[in-house]
């Protein structure tokens, strides 16, 4: 054993994302109404302004602010006291309007598409009477091309995993080194981190379910550490990673994930409740492929998290050759 000291393994952990769907999408966009289409019909009221200059109505996210106009029933505030018309990032909206002369306004049943149009019907609660947001409700455009039009769009529904610089960039090809291992004729472990300023793990849920898993496992069960020449296990829980075991392959070596003492980073306007790190586990081929590095019940929507310093110790057996060994491995998120 000559030169021991310039002996070294270095292991690369190769990753692909699952669950992984688009790039990111700005998360807080305002829209204005449009100069053409701004009116609803409604059946007792007669015309609905929602684009007067003076009414200022902006259409965001969650809510509607500002106010619609009826020459013959005056101002309808979109966002009064205590209550207010909803937006659920979709575009459904939901909620109550205040007409000063027809009282409440029940928004639910109407919503935005992708083009910015209003579709639906609002319900003036005191008469049961209907606001029209769209000449194609009841296929009457021919004889009246109206509706309410807006620059605002619908968030695209998306919960994904991917791995991130320090500007938010995703990596093109993330791999994380367990490194400077030198070589020895017992069996030892090298350790590494999974997770850090260059190479973040984000997550990002812009759906309206808060509840989602975050996995590691690798692209097999049967993937074995692999340099040019040799290869080793990671998944193998006999004499603690240092002998082979009852597995098909015929090498040592496993791979522990502690993810306990991680730090999770939320994005500014939301927080890490309902959040939780996974334990510490070890892969065990055929009883644990997958190794939960995050959980996520009644956590924030309309959310990203970055999560970094996730411990990695992989046991290198006795004798191994030295060499630069890849494993890939996949980030999986579902939701619950
Ligand atoms: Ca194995
Ligand atoms: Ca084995
Ligand atoms: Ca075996």
């Amino acid at each position: 054993m000559q030169n021991q000291q310039r002996r070294y393994f270095l292991l690369v952990l190769i990753f692909c994302m699952f669950g992984l769907i688009s790039g990111f999408t700005a998360l807080a966009t305002t829209g204005t109404i449009d100069s053409v289409y701004k009116y609803a019909w409604g059946e007792n009221t007669g015309w609905i302004n929602f684009g007067n200059s003076y009414g200022n109505v902006q259409v965001g996210d969650e809510s509607l602010t500002g106010y619609a106009w009826s020459n013959n029933f005056g101002w309808i505030n979109l966002h009064p006291t205590l209550a207010g018309v909803t937006n659920n990032l979709d575009g459904q909206l939901g909620g109550y309007a205040w007409g000063e002369n027809l009282g409440w306004i029940d928004f639910t049943g109407v919503t935005i598409a992708s083009s910015g149009e209003f579709f639906g019907y609002a319900t003036i609660s005191s008469t049961n009477s209907h606001i029209n947001f769209n000449c194609s409700n009841n296929n009457a455009c021919s004889s009246s091309d109206y509706r309410v039009k807006t620059s605002w769009q619908p968030l695209v529904m998306f919960l994904g995993v991917d791995i991130i610089n320090a500007s938010s960039t995703p990596v093109d090809n993330p791999a994380f080194t367990i490194n400077n291992a030198p070589a020895k004729f017992n069996c030892q472990a090298a350790t590494g981190t999974l997770g850090v300023v260059n190479q973040k793990i984000r997550i990002t849920n812009t759906t309206i379910n808060p509840a989602w898993t975050l996995t590691l496992a690798a692209v097999s069960t049967s993937s074995l550490w692999t340099s040019a020449s040799s290869t080793f296990d990671f998944n193998d829980p006999t004499s603690a990673g240092c002998s082979d075991g009852a597995d098909q392959d015929t090498v040592a070596g496993q791979l522990s994930i502690s993810p306990t003492n991680a730090t999770l980073t939320p994005k500014n306007t939301c927080d890490s409740a309902g959040i939780s790190l996974g334990n510490s586990s070890n892969f065990s081929q055929g009883f644990v492929d997958n190794i939960t590095l995050v959980t996520a019940t009644g956590a924030g929507t309309n959310c990203y998290w970055d999560i970094t310093g996730i411990s990695m110790s992989q046991k290198v057996p006795l004798e191994q050759q030295s060499g630069l060994y890849n494993l890939a491995m996949t980030l999986t998120i579902v939701a619950n």
